[in-house]
């Protein structure tokens, strides 16, 4: 199955490699040889993959990022044709076939693809611990292999963004960003630095803006012409004295200094964009804060937006409609799922993206997921986010998350993950955790009560042993994934226990007083996990 989904697909067959993957490019018409580097690594003069790259006009109607692939036989190996709206365009194309390499699974036929959203990317914007450098490069690459082509640099502990803003960054840390500035433009992917300088910053001060300027000019040596300015998370009301002098509040204050650091990017260089997040950044999209802000700052700005709540259950396009109307600026969603800091950090938010309307993309500016500081863990649900944005009318969350996990385990790791991360699904966007076991269990419950004693037990029998496995093969796992998640996998384990025990009672063992125990400790633990199927499933267990 091609994933994400391609909008127009000719098929005539399938393929597959039964030996090693090589790149050959027989021409390339002025597109950029680095690119092919970039994603494959090498090319080799007698590959087997053979290229054939050419620039075609007439996608750029459908988007600067449309590309078609005609792919057919070739002596054993396979021979492409691909035409490209724009260099991005090649890029986002390559990584297709990527994909299709990764997997072994090719298709024979003509493809057009082009993607929906405009803006697709995500953002380091979580309280917690800032991923690490080596992290940021891989995530980079991951989300570009999906098609995303935006990232937003924010993490709320990086001294140098927040609390520390005037600072600039030391040597070691600018030779970081440097690094990961670089490798964002050979993806092709928009790198965004953000700077929050809100809790401490004095709005009239012309030292202070002299020090944000300073800053931005350093992060300006280094190549980064995009650059968001953050507002969220500070006090509502201004707190100096010069300030409410000179201002009505504090939403006069941000249109001020928006103006005016966007007049500075302007001059620094016309290439320069800037990003805003206003201090009101969610609600209906009509309050007067918002309003009085995004209203009043120039229409070429973004603004972020979360939607209706901080963490959004759904995005819709009347809303974005209504953002749109009230501020003349589409919302640029700053979509506040996986990331699970601040009251949500007992939390694992793993599961697909569900809840963002399908036709979005016509009504917003775009959609940037912020992440979990749990680095590894994100990458089940950011897939799916980045599926969702290529292609929103053709997005089937559950098949979306299966792929996510394809790609991003090893076979053999899989289905011990699915039956793991089915106890994941407690956050913002759902109501309902634990989907797997609670279809056995209600199963289950349904023969009990038509007195089909044995098959109740058969069908609790087979998910008490599927989980019992699980948990016994991801004990001797020990991947960072594994380490992100041993909080989980601690109750994890327990659960499985419980699990045992309750089937042996159900047997006719006598060890009620033990299982209650166990349960006992396993509600204690605030973890979150599992949903209440789980604990009436043990109670009414007990109470036999
Ligand atoms: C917020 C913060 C964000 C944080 C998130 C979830 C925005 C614009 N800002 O309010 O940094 O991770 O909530 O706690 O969402």
């Amino acid at each position: 199955m091609l994933f994400p989904k391609v909008k127009k697909l000719n098929k005539k067959g399938d393929f597959s490699f039964s030996v090693p993957v090589n790149i050959a490019l027989r021409s390339i018409d002025g597109l950029s040889e680095n690119s092919v580097k970039t994603v494959f690594g090498e090319i080799k003069e007698d590959g087997n993959l053979i290229l054939e790259c050419f620039l075609q006009e007439k996608l750029s109607s459908l988007s600067e990022e449309a590309y078609s692939l005609d792919i057919s036989e070739y002596e054993g190996g396979l021979f492409i044709k691909l035409g490209v709206a724009s260099e991005k365009a090649f890029v986002r194309a390559l990584f297709t076939l990527k994909r299709m390499c990764i997997k072994n699974e090719f298709i024979l036929g003509d493809i057009t693809d082009f993607p929906s959203f405009n803006v697709r990317g995500y953002i380091e914007g979580f309280y917690g611990k800032p991923w690490q450098s080596e992290e940021r490069l891989q995530m980079l690459e991951f989300m570009a292999l999906f098609g995303e082509n935006t990232h937003y640099y924010a993490p709320k502990d990086d001294p140098y963004h927040r609390d520390e803003w005037k600072e600039l960054y030391p040597e070691k840390e600018a030779a970081a960003l440097l690094q990961l500035v670089n490798k964002a433009k050979s993806l092709y992917v928009d790198f965004y630095y953000c700077i929050a300088p809100g809790l401490s910053m004095q709005y009239s001060s012309e030292e202070d803006f002299s020090a944000l300027c300073n800053k931005t000019k350093q992060l300006f040596s280094m190549g980064i012409t995009n650059f968001g300015l953050l507002l969220d998370d500070i006090p509502a009301d201004l707190f100096y004295e010069d300030d409410k002098k000179l201002y009505k509040n504090a939403v006069n204050a941000h249109v001020d200094l928006v103006r005016k650091y966007y007049g500075f990017l302007k001059e620094l260089s016309c290439d320069c964009r800037l990003t805003v997040c206003p201090t009101a950044y969610h609600g209906k999209g009509t309050e007067e804060e918002l309003v009085g802000f995004a209203g009043n700052i120039p229409e070429e700005i973004s603004v972020f937006y979360t939607g209706s709540d901080i963490c959004s259950k759904e995005i819709t396009s009347e809303e974005a409609n209504i953002f749109f109307e009230n501020t003349k600026h589409r919302p640029l969603y700053w979509d506040n799922y996986p990331v699970n800091d601040a009251e949500m950090f007992m939390e694992m938010h793993i599961g697909p993206i569900i809840g963002r309307e399908k036709d979005l993309y016509k009504y917003s500016a775009g959609l940037i997921s912020n992440c979990m500081e749990y680095f590894n863990c994100n990458k089940f649900p950011l897939v799916t986010v980045a599926a969702y944005l290529w292609n929103p009318e053709e997005y089937v969350p559950e098949e979306a998350y299966t792929e996510a996990v394809r790609f991003t385990l090893p076979e053999c790791e899989a289905e011990d993950f699915i039956l793991l991360s089915d106890q994941f699904r407690t956050s913002c966007l759902h109501d309902e955790n634990s989907r797997i076991m609670g279809e056995y269990l209600s199963k289950a419950s349904v023969c009990m009560q038509t007195g089909n004693f044995s098959e109740a037990l058969e069908i609790i029998t087979e998910y008490t042993e599927k989980i019992n496995k699980a948990a016994k093969n991801l004990k001797t796992r020990n991947s960072p994934l594994y380490i992100e998640l041993s909080r989980w996998l601690k109750k994890f384990y327990l659960m499985s226990d419980i699990l045992s025990l309750a089937l042996e009672v159900l047997s006719g063992a006598d060890k009620k007083e033990e299982l209650s125990c166990l349960l006992e400790q396993y509600n204690e633990s605030a973890t979150v996990l599992t949903a209440f199927c789980f604990r009436e499933y043990i109670e009414s267990v007990l109470s036999l």
